[in-house]
C-alpha cells in the first residue's frame, strides 16, 4: 500500500493578479512552467558552468545519516570543493547533498543571471538558497522553519517533489521542537501499520525538470527525490500569514537554539524522548 498522491497543477506563465487570487491567496502549490525562460540562468547554469565559475568554493554536504545528537541542527556531515563533489555527482549515484547553500553570495556574478519573480510578494532578496543532489538522493520530509513561500527552480537534471498540506500537519508524526517527521519513515515506502496516522495524508506530487518553478506555500512539507544528479534554486518570500511569520521568527530565533541545547545535554536521549513523542501525540488522535 502506498499514498493516494494528488497532481500538482501546472500552469504556463502566471500574471500576478492570477498568482494571488488562484494560489497564494489559497495557498495552493502550482508548478510554473516558462517562468524562468527569459532568465540568462535558464540557458546557462549548469555543471560545466559551475564547475568554471564556482569550482574552488568550499561548498557543506549531507548524506542521509540520521540526525545525530554531537551535531547541531543543519551541521554539514563534510565538506569539500564544488569542482570535487560536481565530480562526484557526475560519477553515478549518490546520497551526497547540498542542502540550502547560499552560492549566488559566494560568486555575486551569478545574480545578474536571474530575475525575482514580480508577483506581488516580498521577496528575501539576501536569502537565494541552492540545493544539489546525486542521483536517486533523497531529502528528508521537512518544512521550511521560517514558513516563507518558496518558489523552488529546477536546473540540471529531475527531481520528483512530494508535498503535504499542513492542515495534516497532526497525522505526520511531527517531532517537537522541529520541522522533521520521524526519521523511521519511508515516505516511498510507508509503514503504515507502525505509522497508521499517515493512512490519513494525501500528498501532492509532481516532476520538476529543466526551468520548471514549484511555488509552496507556509508551513507545506516537502520531500524530494532526485530522479537524476541536479540542482536548484529556492526563492523565498517572508511568511503573510501572521500565525506562520510568529512561528517562523520563535523557530529561527529560539526553538532551533534550544534543541541545540537539548542535543548537548540530554543527547540520545533527547533524540529518544522527541520521537517517542512524536508517537504519542499522533497516534493519539486515533483513538
Ligand atoms: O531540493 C532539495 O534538495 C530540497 C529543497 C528544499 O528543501 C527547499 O527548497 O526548501
Ligand atoms: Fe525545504
Amino acid at each position: 500500500m502506498t499514498f493516494e498522491y494528488i497532481e500538482i497543477e501546472r500552469v504556463t506563465k502566471l500574471t500576478k493578479k492570477e498568482f494571488i487570487k488562484n494560489y497564494y491567496a489559497l495557498q495552493k502549490p502550482v508548478v510554473i512552467t516558462n517562468q524562468i525562460e527569459d532568465w540568462a540562468a535558464f540557458a546557462k547554469w549548469d555543471f560545466e558552468f559551475l564547475k568554471k565559475i564556482a569550482g574552488d568554493k568550499i561548498v557543506p554536504l549531507y548524506d542521509n545519516r540520521k540526525t545525530d545528537y554531537t551535531k547541531k541542527v543543519n551541521e554539514p556531515d563534510l565538506k569539500m570543493t564544488m569542482s570535487e563533489y560536481i565530480a562526484i555527482l557526475e560519477k553515478g549515484p549518490t546520497n551526497l547533498r547540498i542542502f540550502s547553500y547560499n552560492l549566488l553570495e559566494e560568486v555575486p556574478m551569478m545574480k545578474a543571471d536571474m530575475k525575482w519573480p514580480d508577483l506581488d510578494i516580498y521577496m528575501l532578496k539576501k536569502l537565494p538558497l541552492v540545493f544539489f543532489g546525486g542521483q536517486d538522493a533523497k531529502v528528508f520530509m521537512h518544512y521550511d522553519l521560517d514558513f516563507p513561500n518558496l518558489f523552488h527552480v529546477q536546473f540540471e537534471g529531475k527531481k520528483q517533489c512530494v508535498l503535504v498540506d499542513p492542515q495534516e500537519t497532526k497525522y505526520m508524526y511531527r517531532l517537537p521542537h522541529s520541522w522533521l517527521c520521524h526519521e523511521d519513515i519511508d515516505f516511498d515506502n510507508p509503514d503504515f501499520e507502525r505509522f497508521p496516522a499517515l493512512k490519513k495524508v494525501k500528498p501532492y506530487i509532481t516532476n520538476l525538470q529543466h526551468g520548471e518553478m514549484l511555488y509552496m506555500p507556509e508551513g507545506w512539507w516537502h520531500y524530494m527525490k532526485y530522479l537524476t544528479a541536479g540542482f536548484s534554486l529556492s526563492l523565498r518570500s517572508l511568511a503573510g500569514r501572521p500565525m506562520n511569520l510568529m512561528k517562523g521568527i520563535a523557530n529561527v530565533a529560539f526553538i532551533r537554539y534550544y534543541d541545540n541545547w537539548m542535543r548537548k545535554y540530554k543527547g540520545q536521549a533527547w533524540l529518544d524522548y522527541k520521537e517517542k513523542e512524536a508517537m504519542r501525540r499522533t497516534n493519539a488522535l486515533l483513538i
